[in-house]
């Protein structure tokens, strides 16, 4: 469970009316940083950080879907495995371009004019979190957590996340927000026994 213990920043208005496509989007104009009611936080990307050195996983099946819809990203904040595909499509009639800001990987930039336009991109290197923007609407971003293992989950609007599928194990599990920063917190999972761990986050 992640929690937020503080006054949430009034609804962002954010400039929607210099695309016409994007202005008959314009009536969800809450900024997606904050996700969540009740202190209840949403949008967190929550990890593994360290206690699985050494150890291979099976690689993920599937692809990961990045949508551009109603000029937003969708979903906001993500997970990825190193390698795994991430298939990115731009569901609006209007010109967006993926614009992704990595330190670790490949910074890649592609514009996608037409609505319906996919491609697909893989990461090298374990990153949190890779930023992703449209250069053309400057209030769409996203971020994507890359990581070599499978234990990581993003925070619904209730704030609560799974990693319930962790083997027995000494870990360091990181919760991650895109403007309240980092928590670390140290985990032990006993063998037929779940932790509970809780975040709270204060501004
Ligand atoms: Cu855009």
């Amino acid at each position: 469970m992640v929690m937020f213990d503080g006054e949430l920043p009034a609804a962002e208005e954010l400039m929607m009316n210099s695309d016409p496509v994007c202005a008959m989007s314009a009536t969800n104009t809450m900024s997606s940083t904050f996700v969540g009611s009740g202190g209840h936080l949403g949008n967190v990307f929550v990890y593994v950080k360290s206690g699985l050195e050494g150890q291979t996983f099976p690689a993920a099946s599937g692809t990961v879907e990045l949508n551009q819809e109603g000029c937003r990203y969708t979903p906001h904040v993500m997970g990825i495995r190193v390698g795994q595909t991430l298939n990115i499509t731009n569901s609006d009639p209007t010109l967006h371009n993926i614009h992704a800001t990595p330190d670790a990987n490949e910074e890649f930039n592609m514009g996608q004019p037409i609505q319906g336009m996919t491609f697909e991109r893989t990461f090298e290197t374990a990153e949190v979190m890779v930023p992703m923007k449209c250069d053309v609407h400057g209030w769409m971003n996203s971020y994507i957590g890359v990581l070599d293992h499978p234990y990581f989950a993003v925070t619904g609007p209730d704030g609560a996340f799974d990693l319930s599928a962790l083997p027995p194990g000494d870990y360091v599990v990181e919760a991650w927000h895109e403007s309240l920063g980092t928590q670390t917190q140290n985990v032990t999972v006993a063998t037929g026994q779940t932790a509970e761990v809780s975040f709270t986050f204060a501004q």
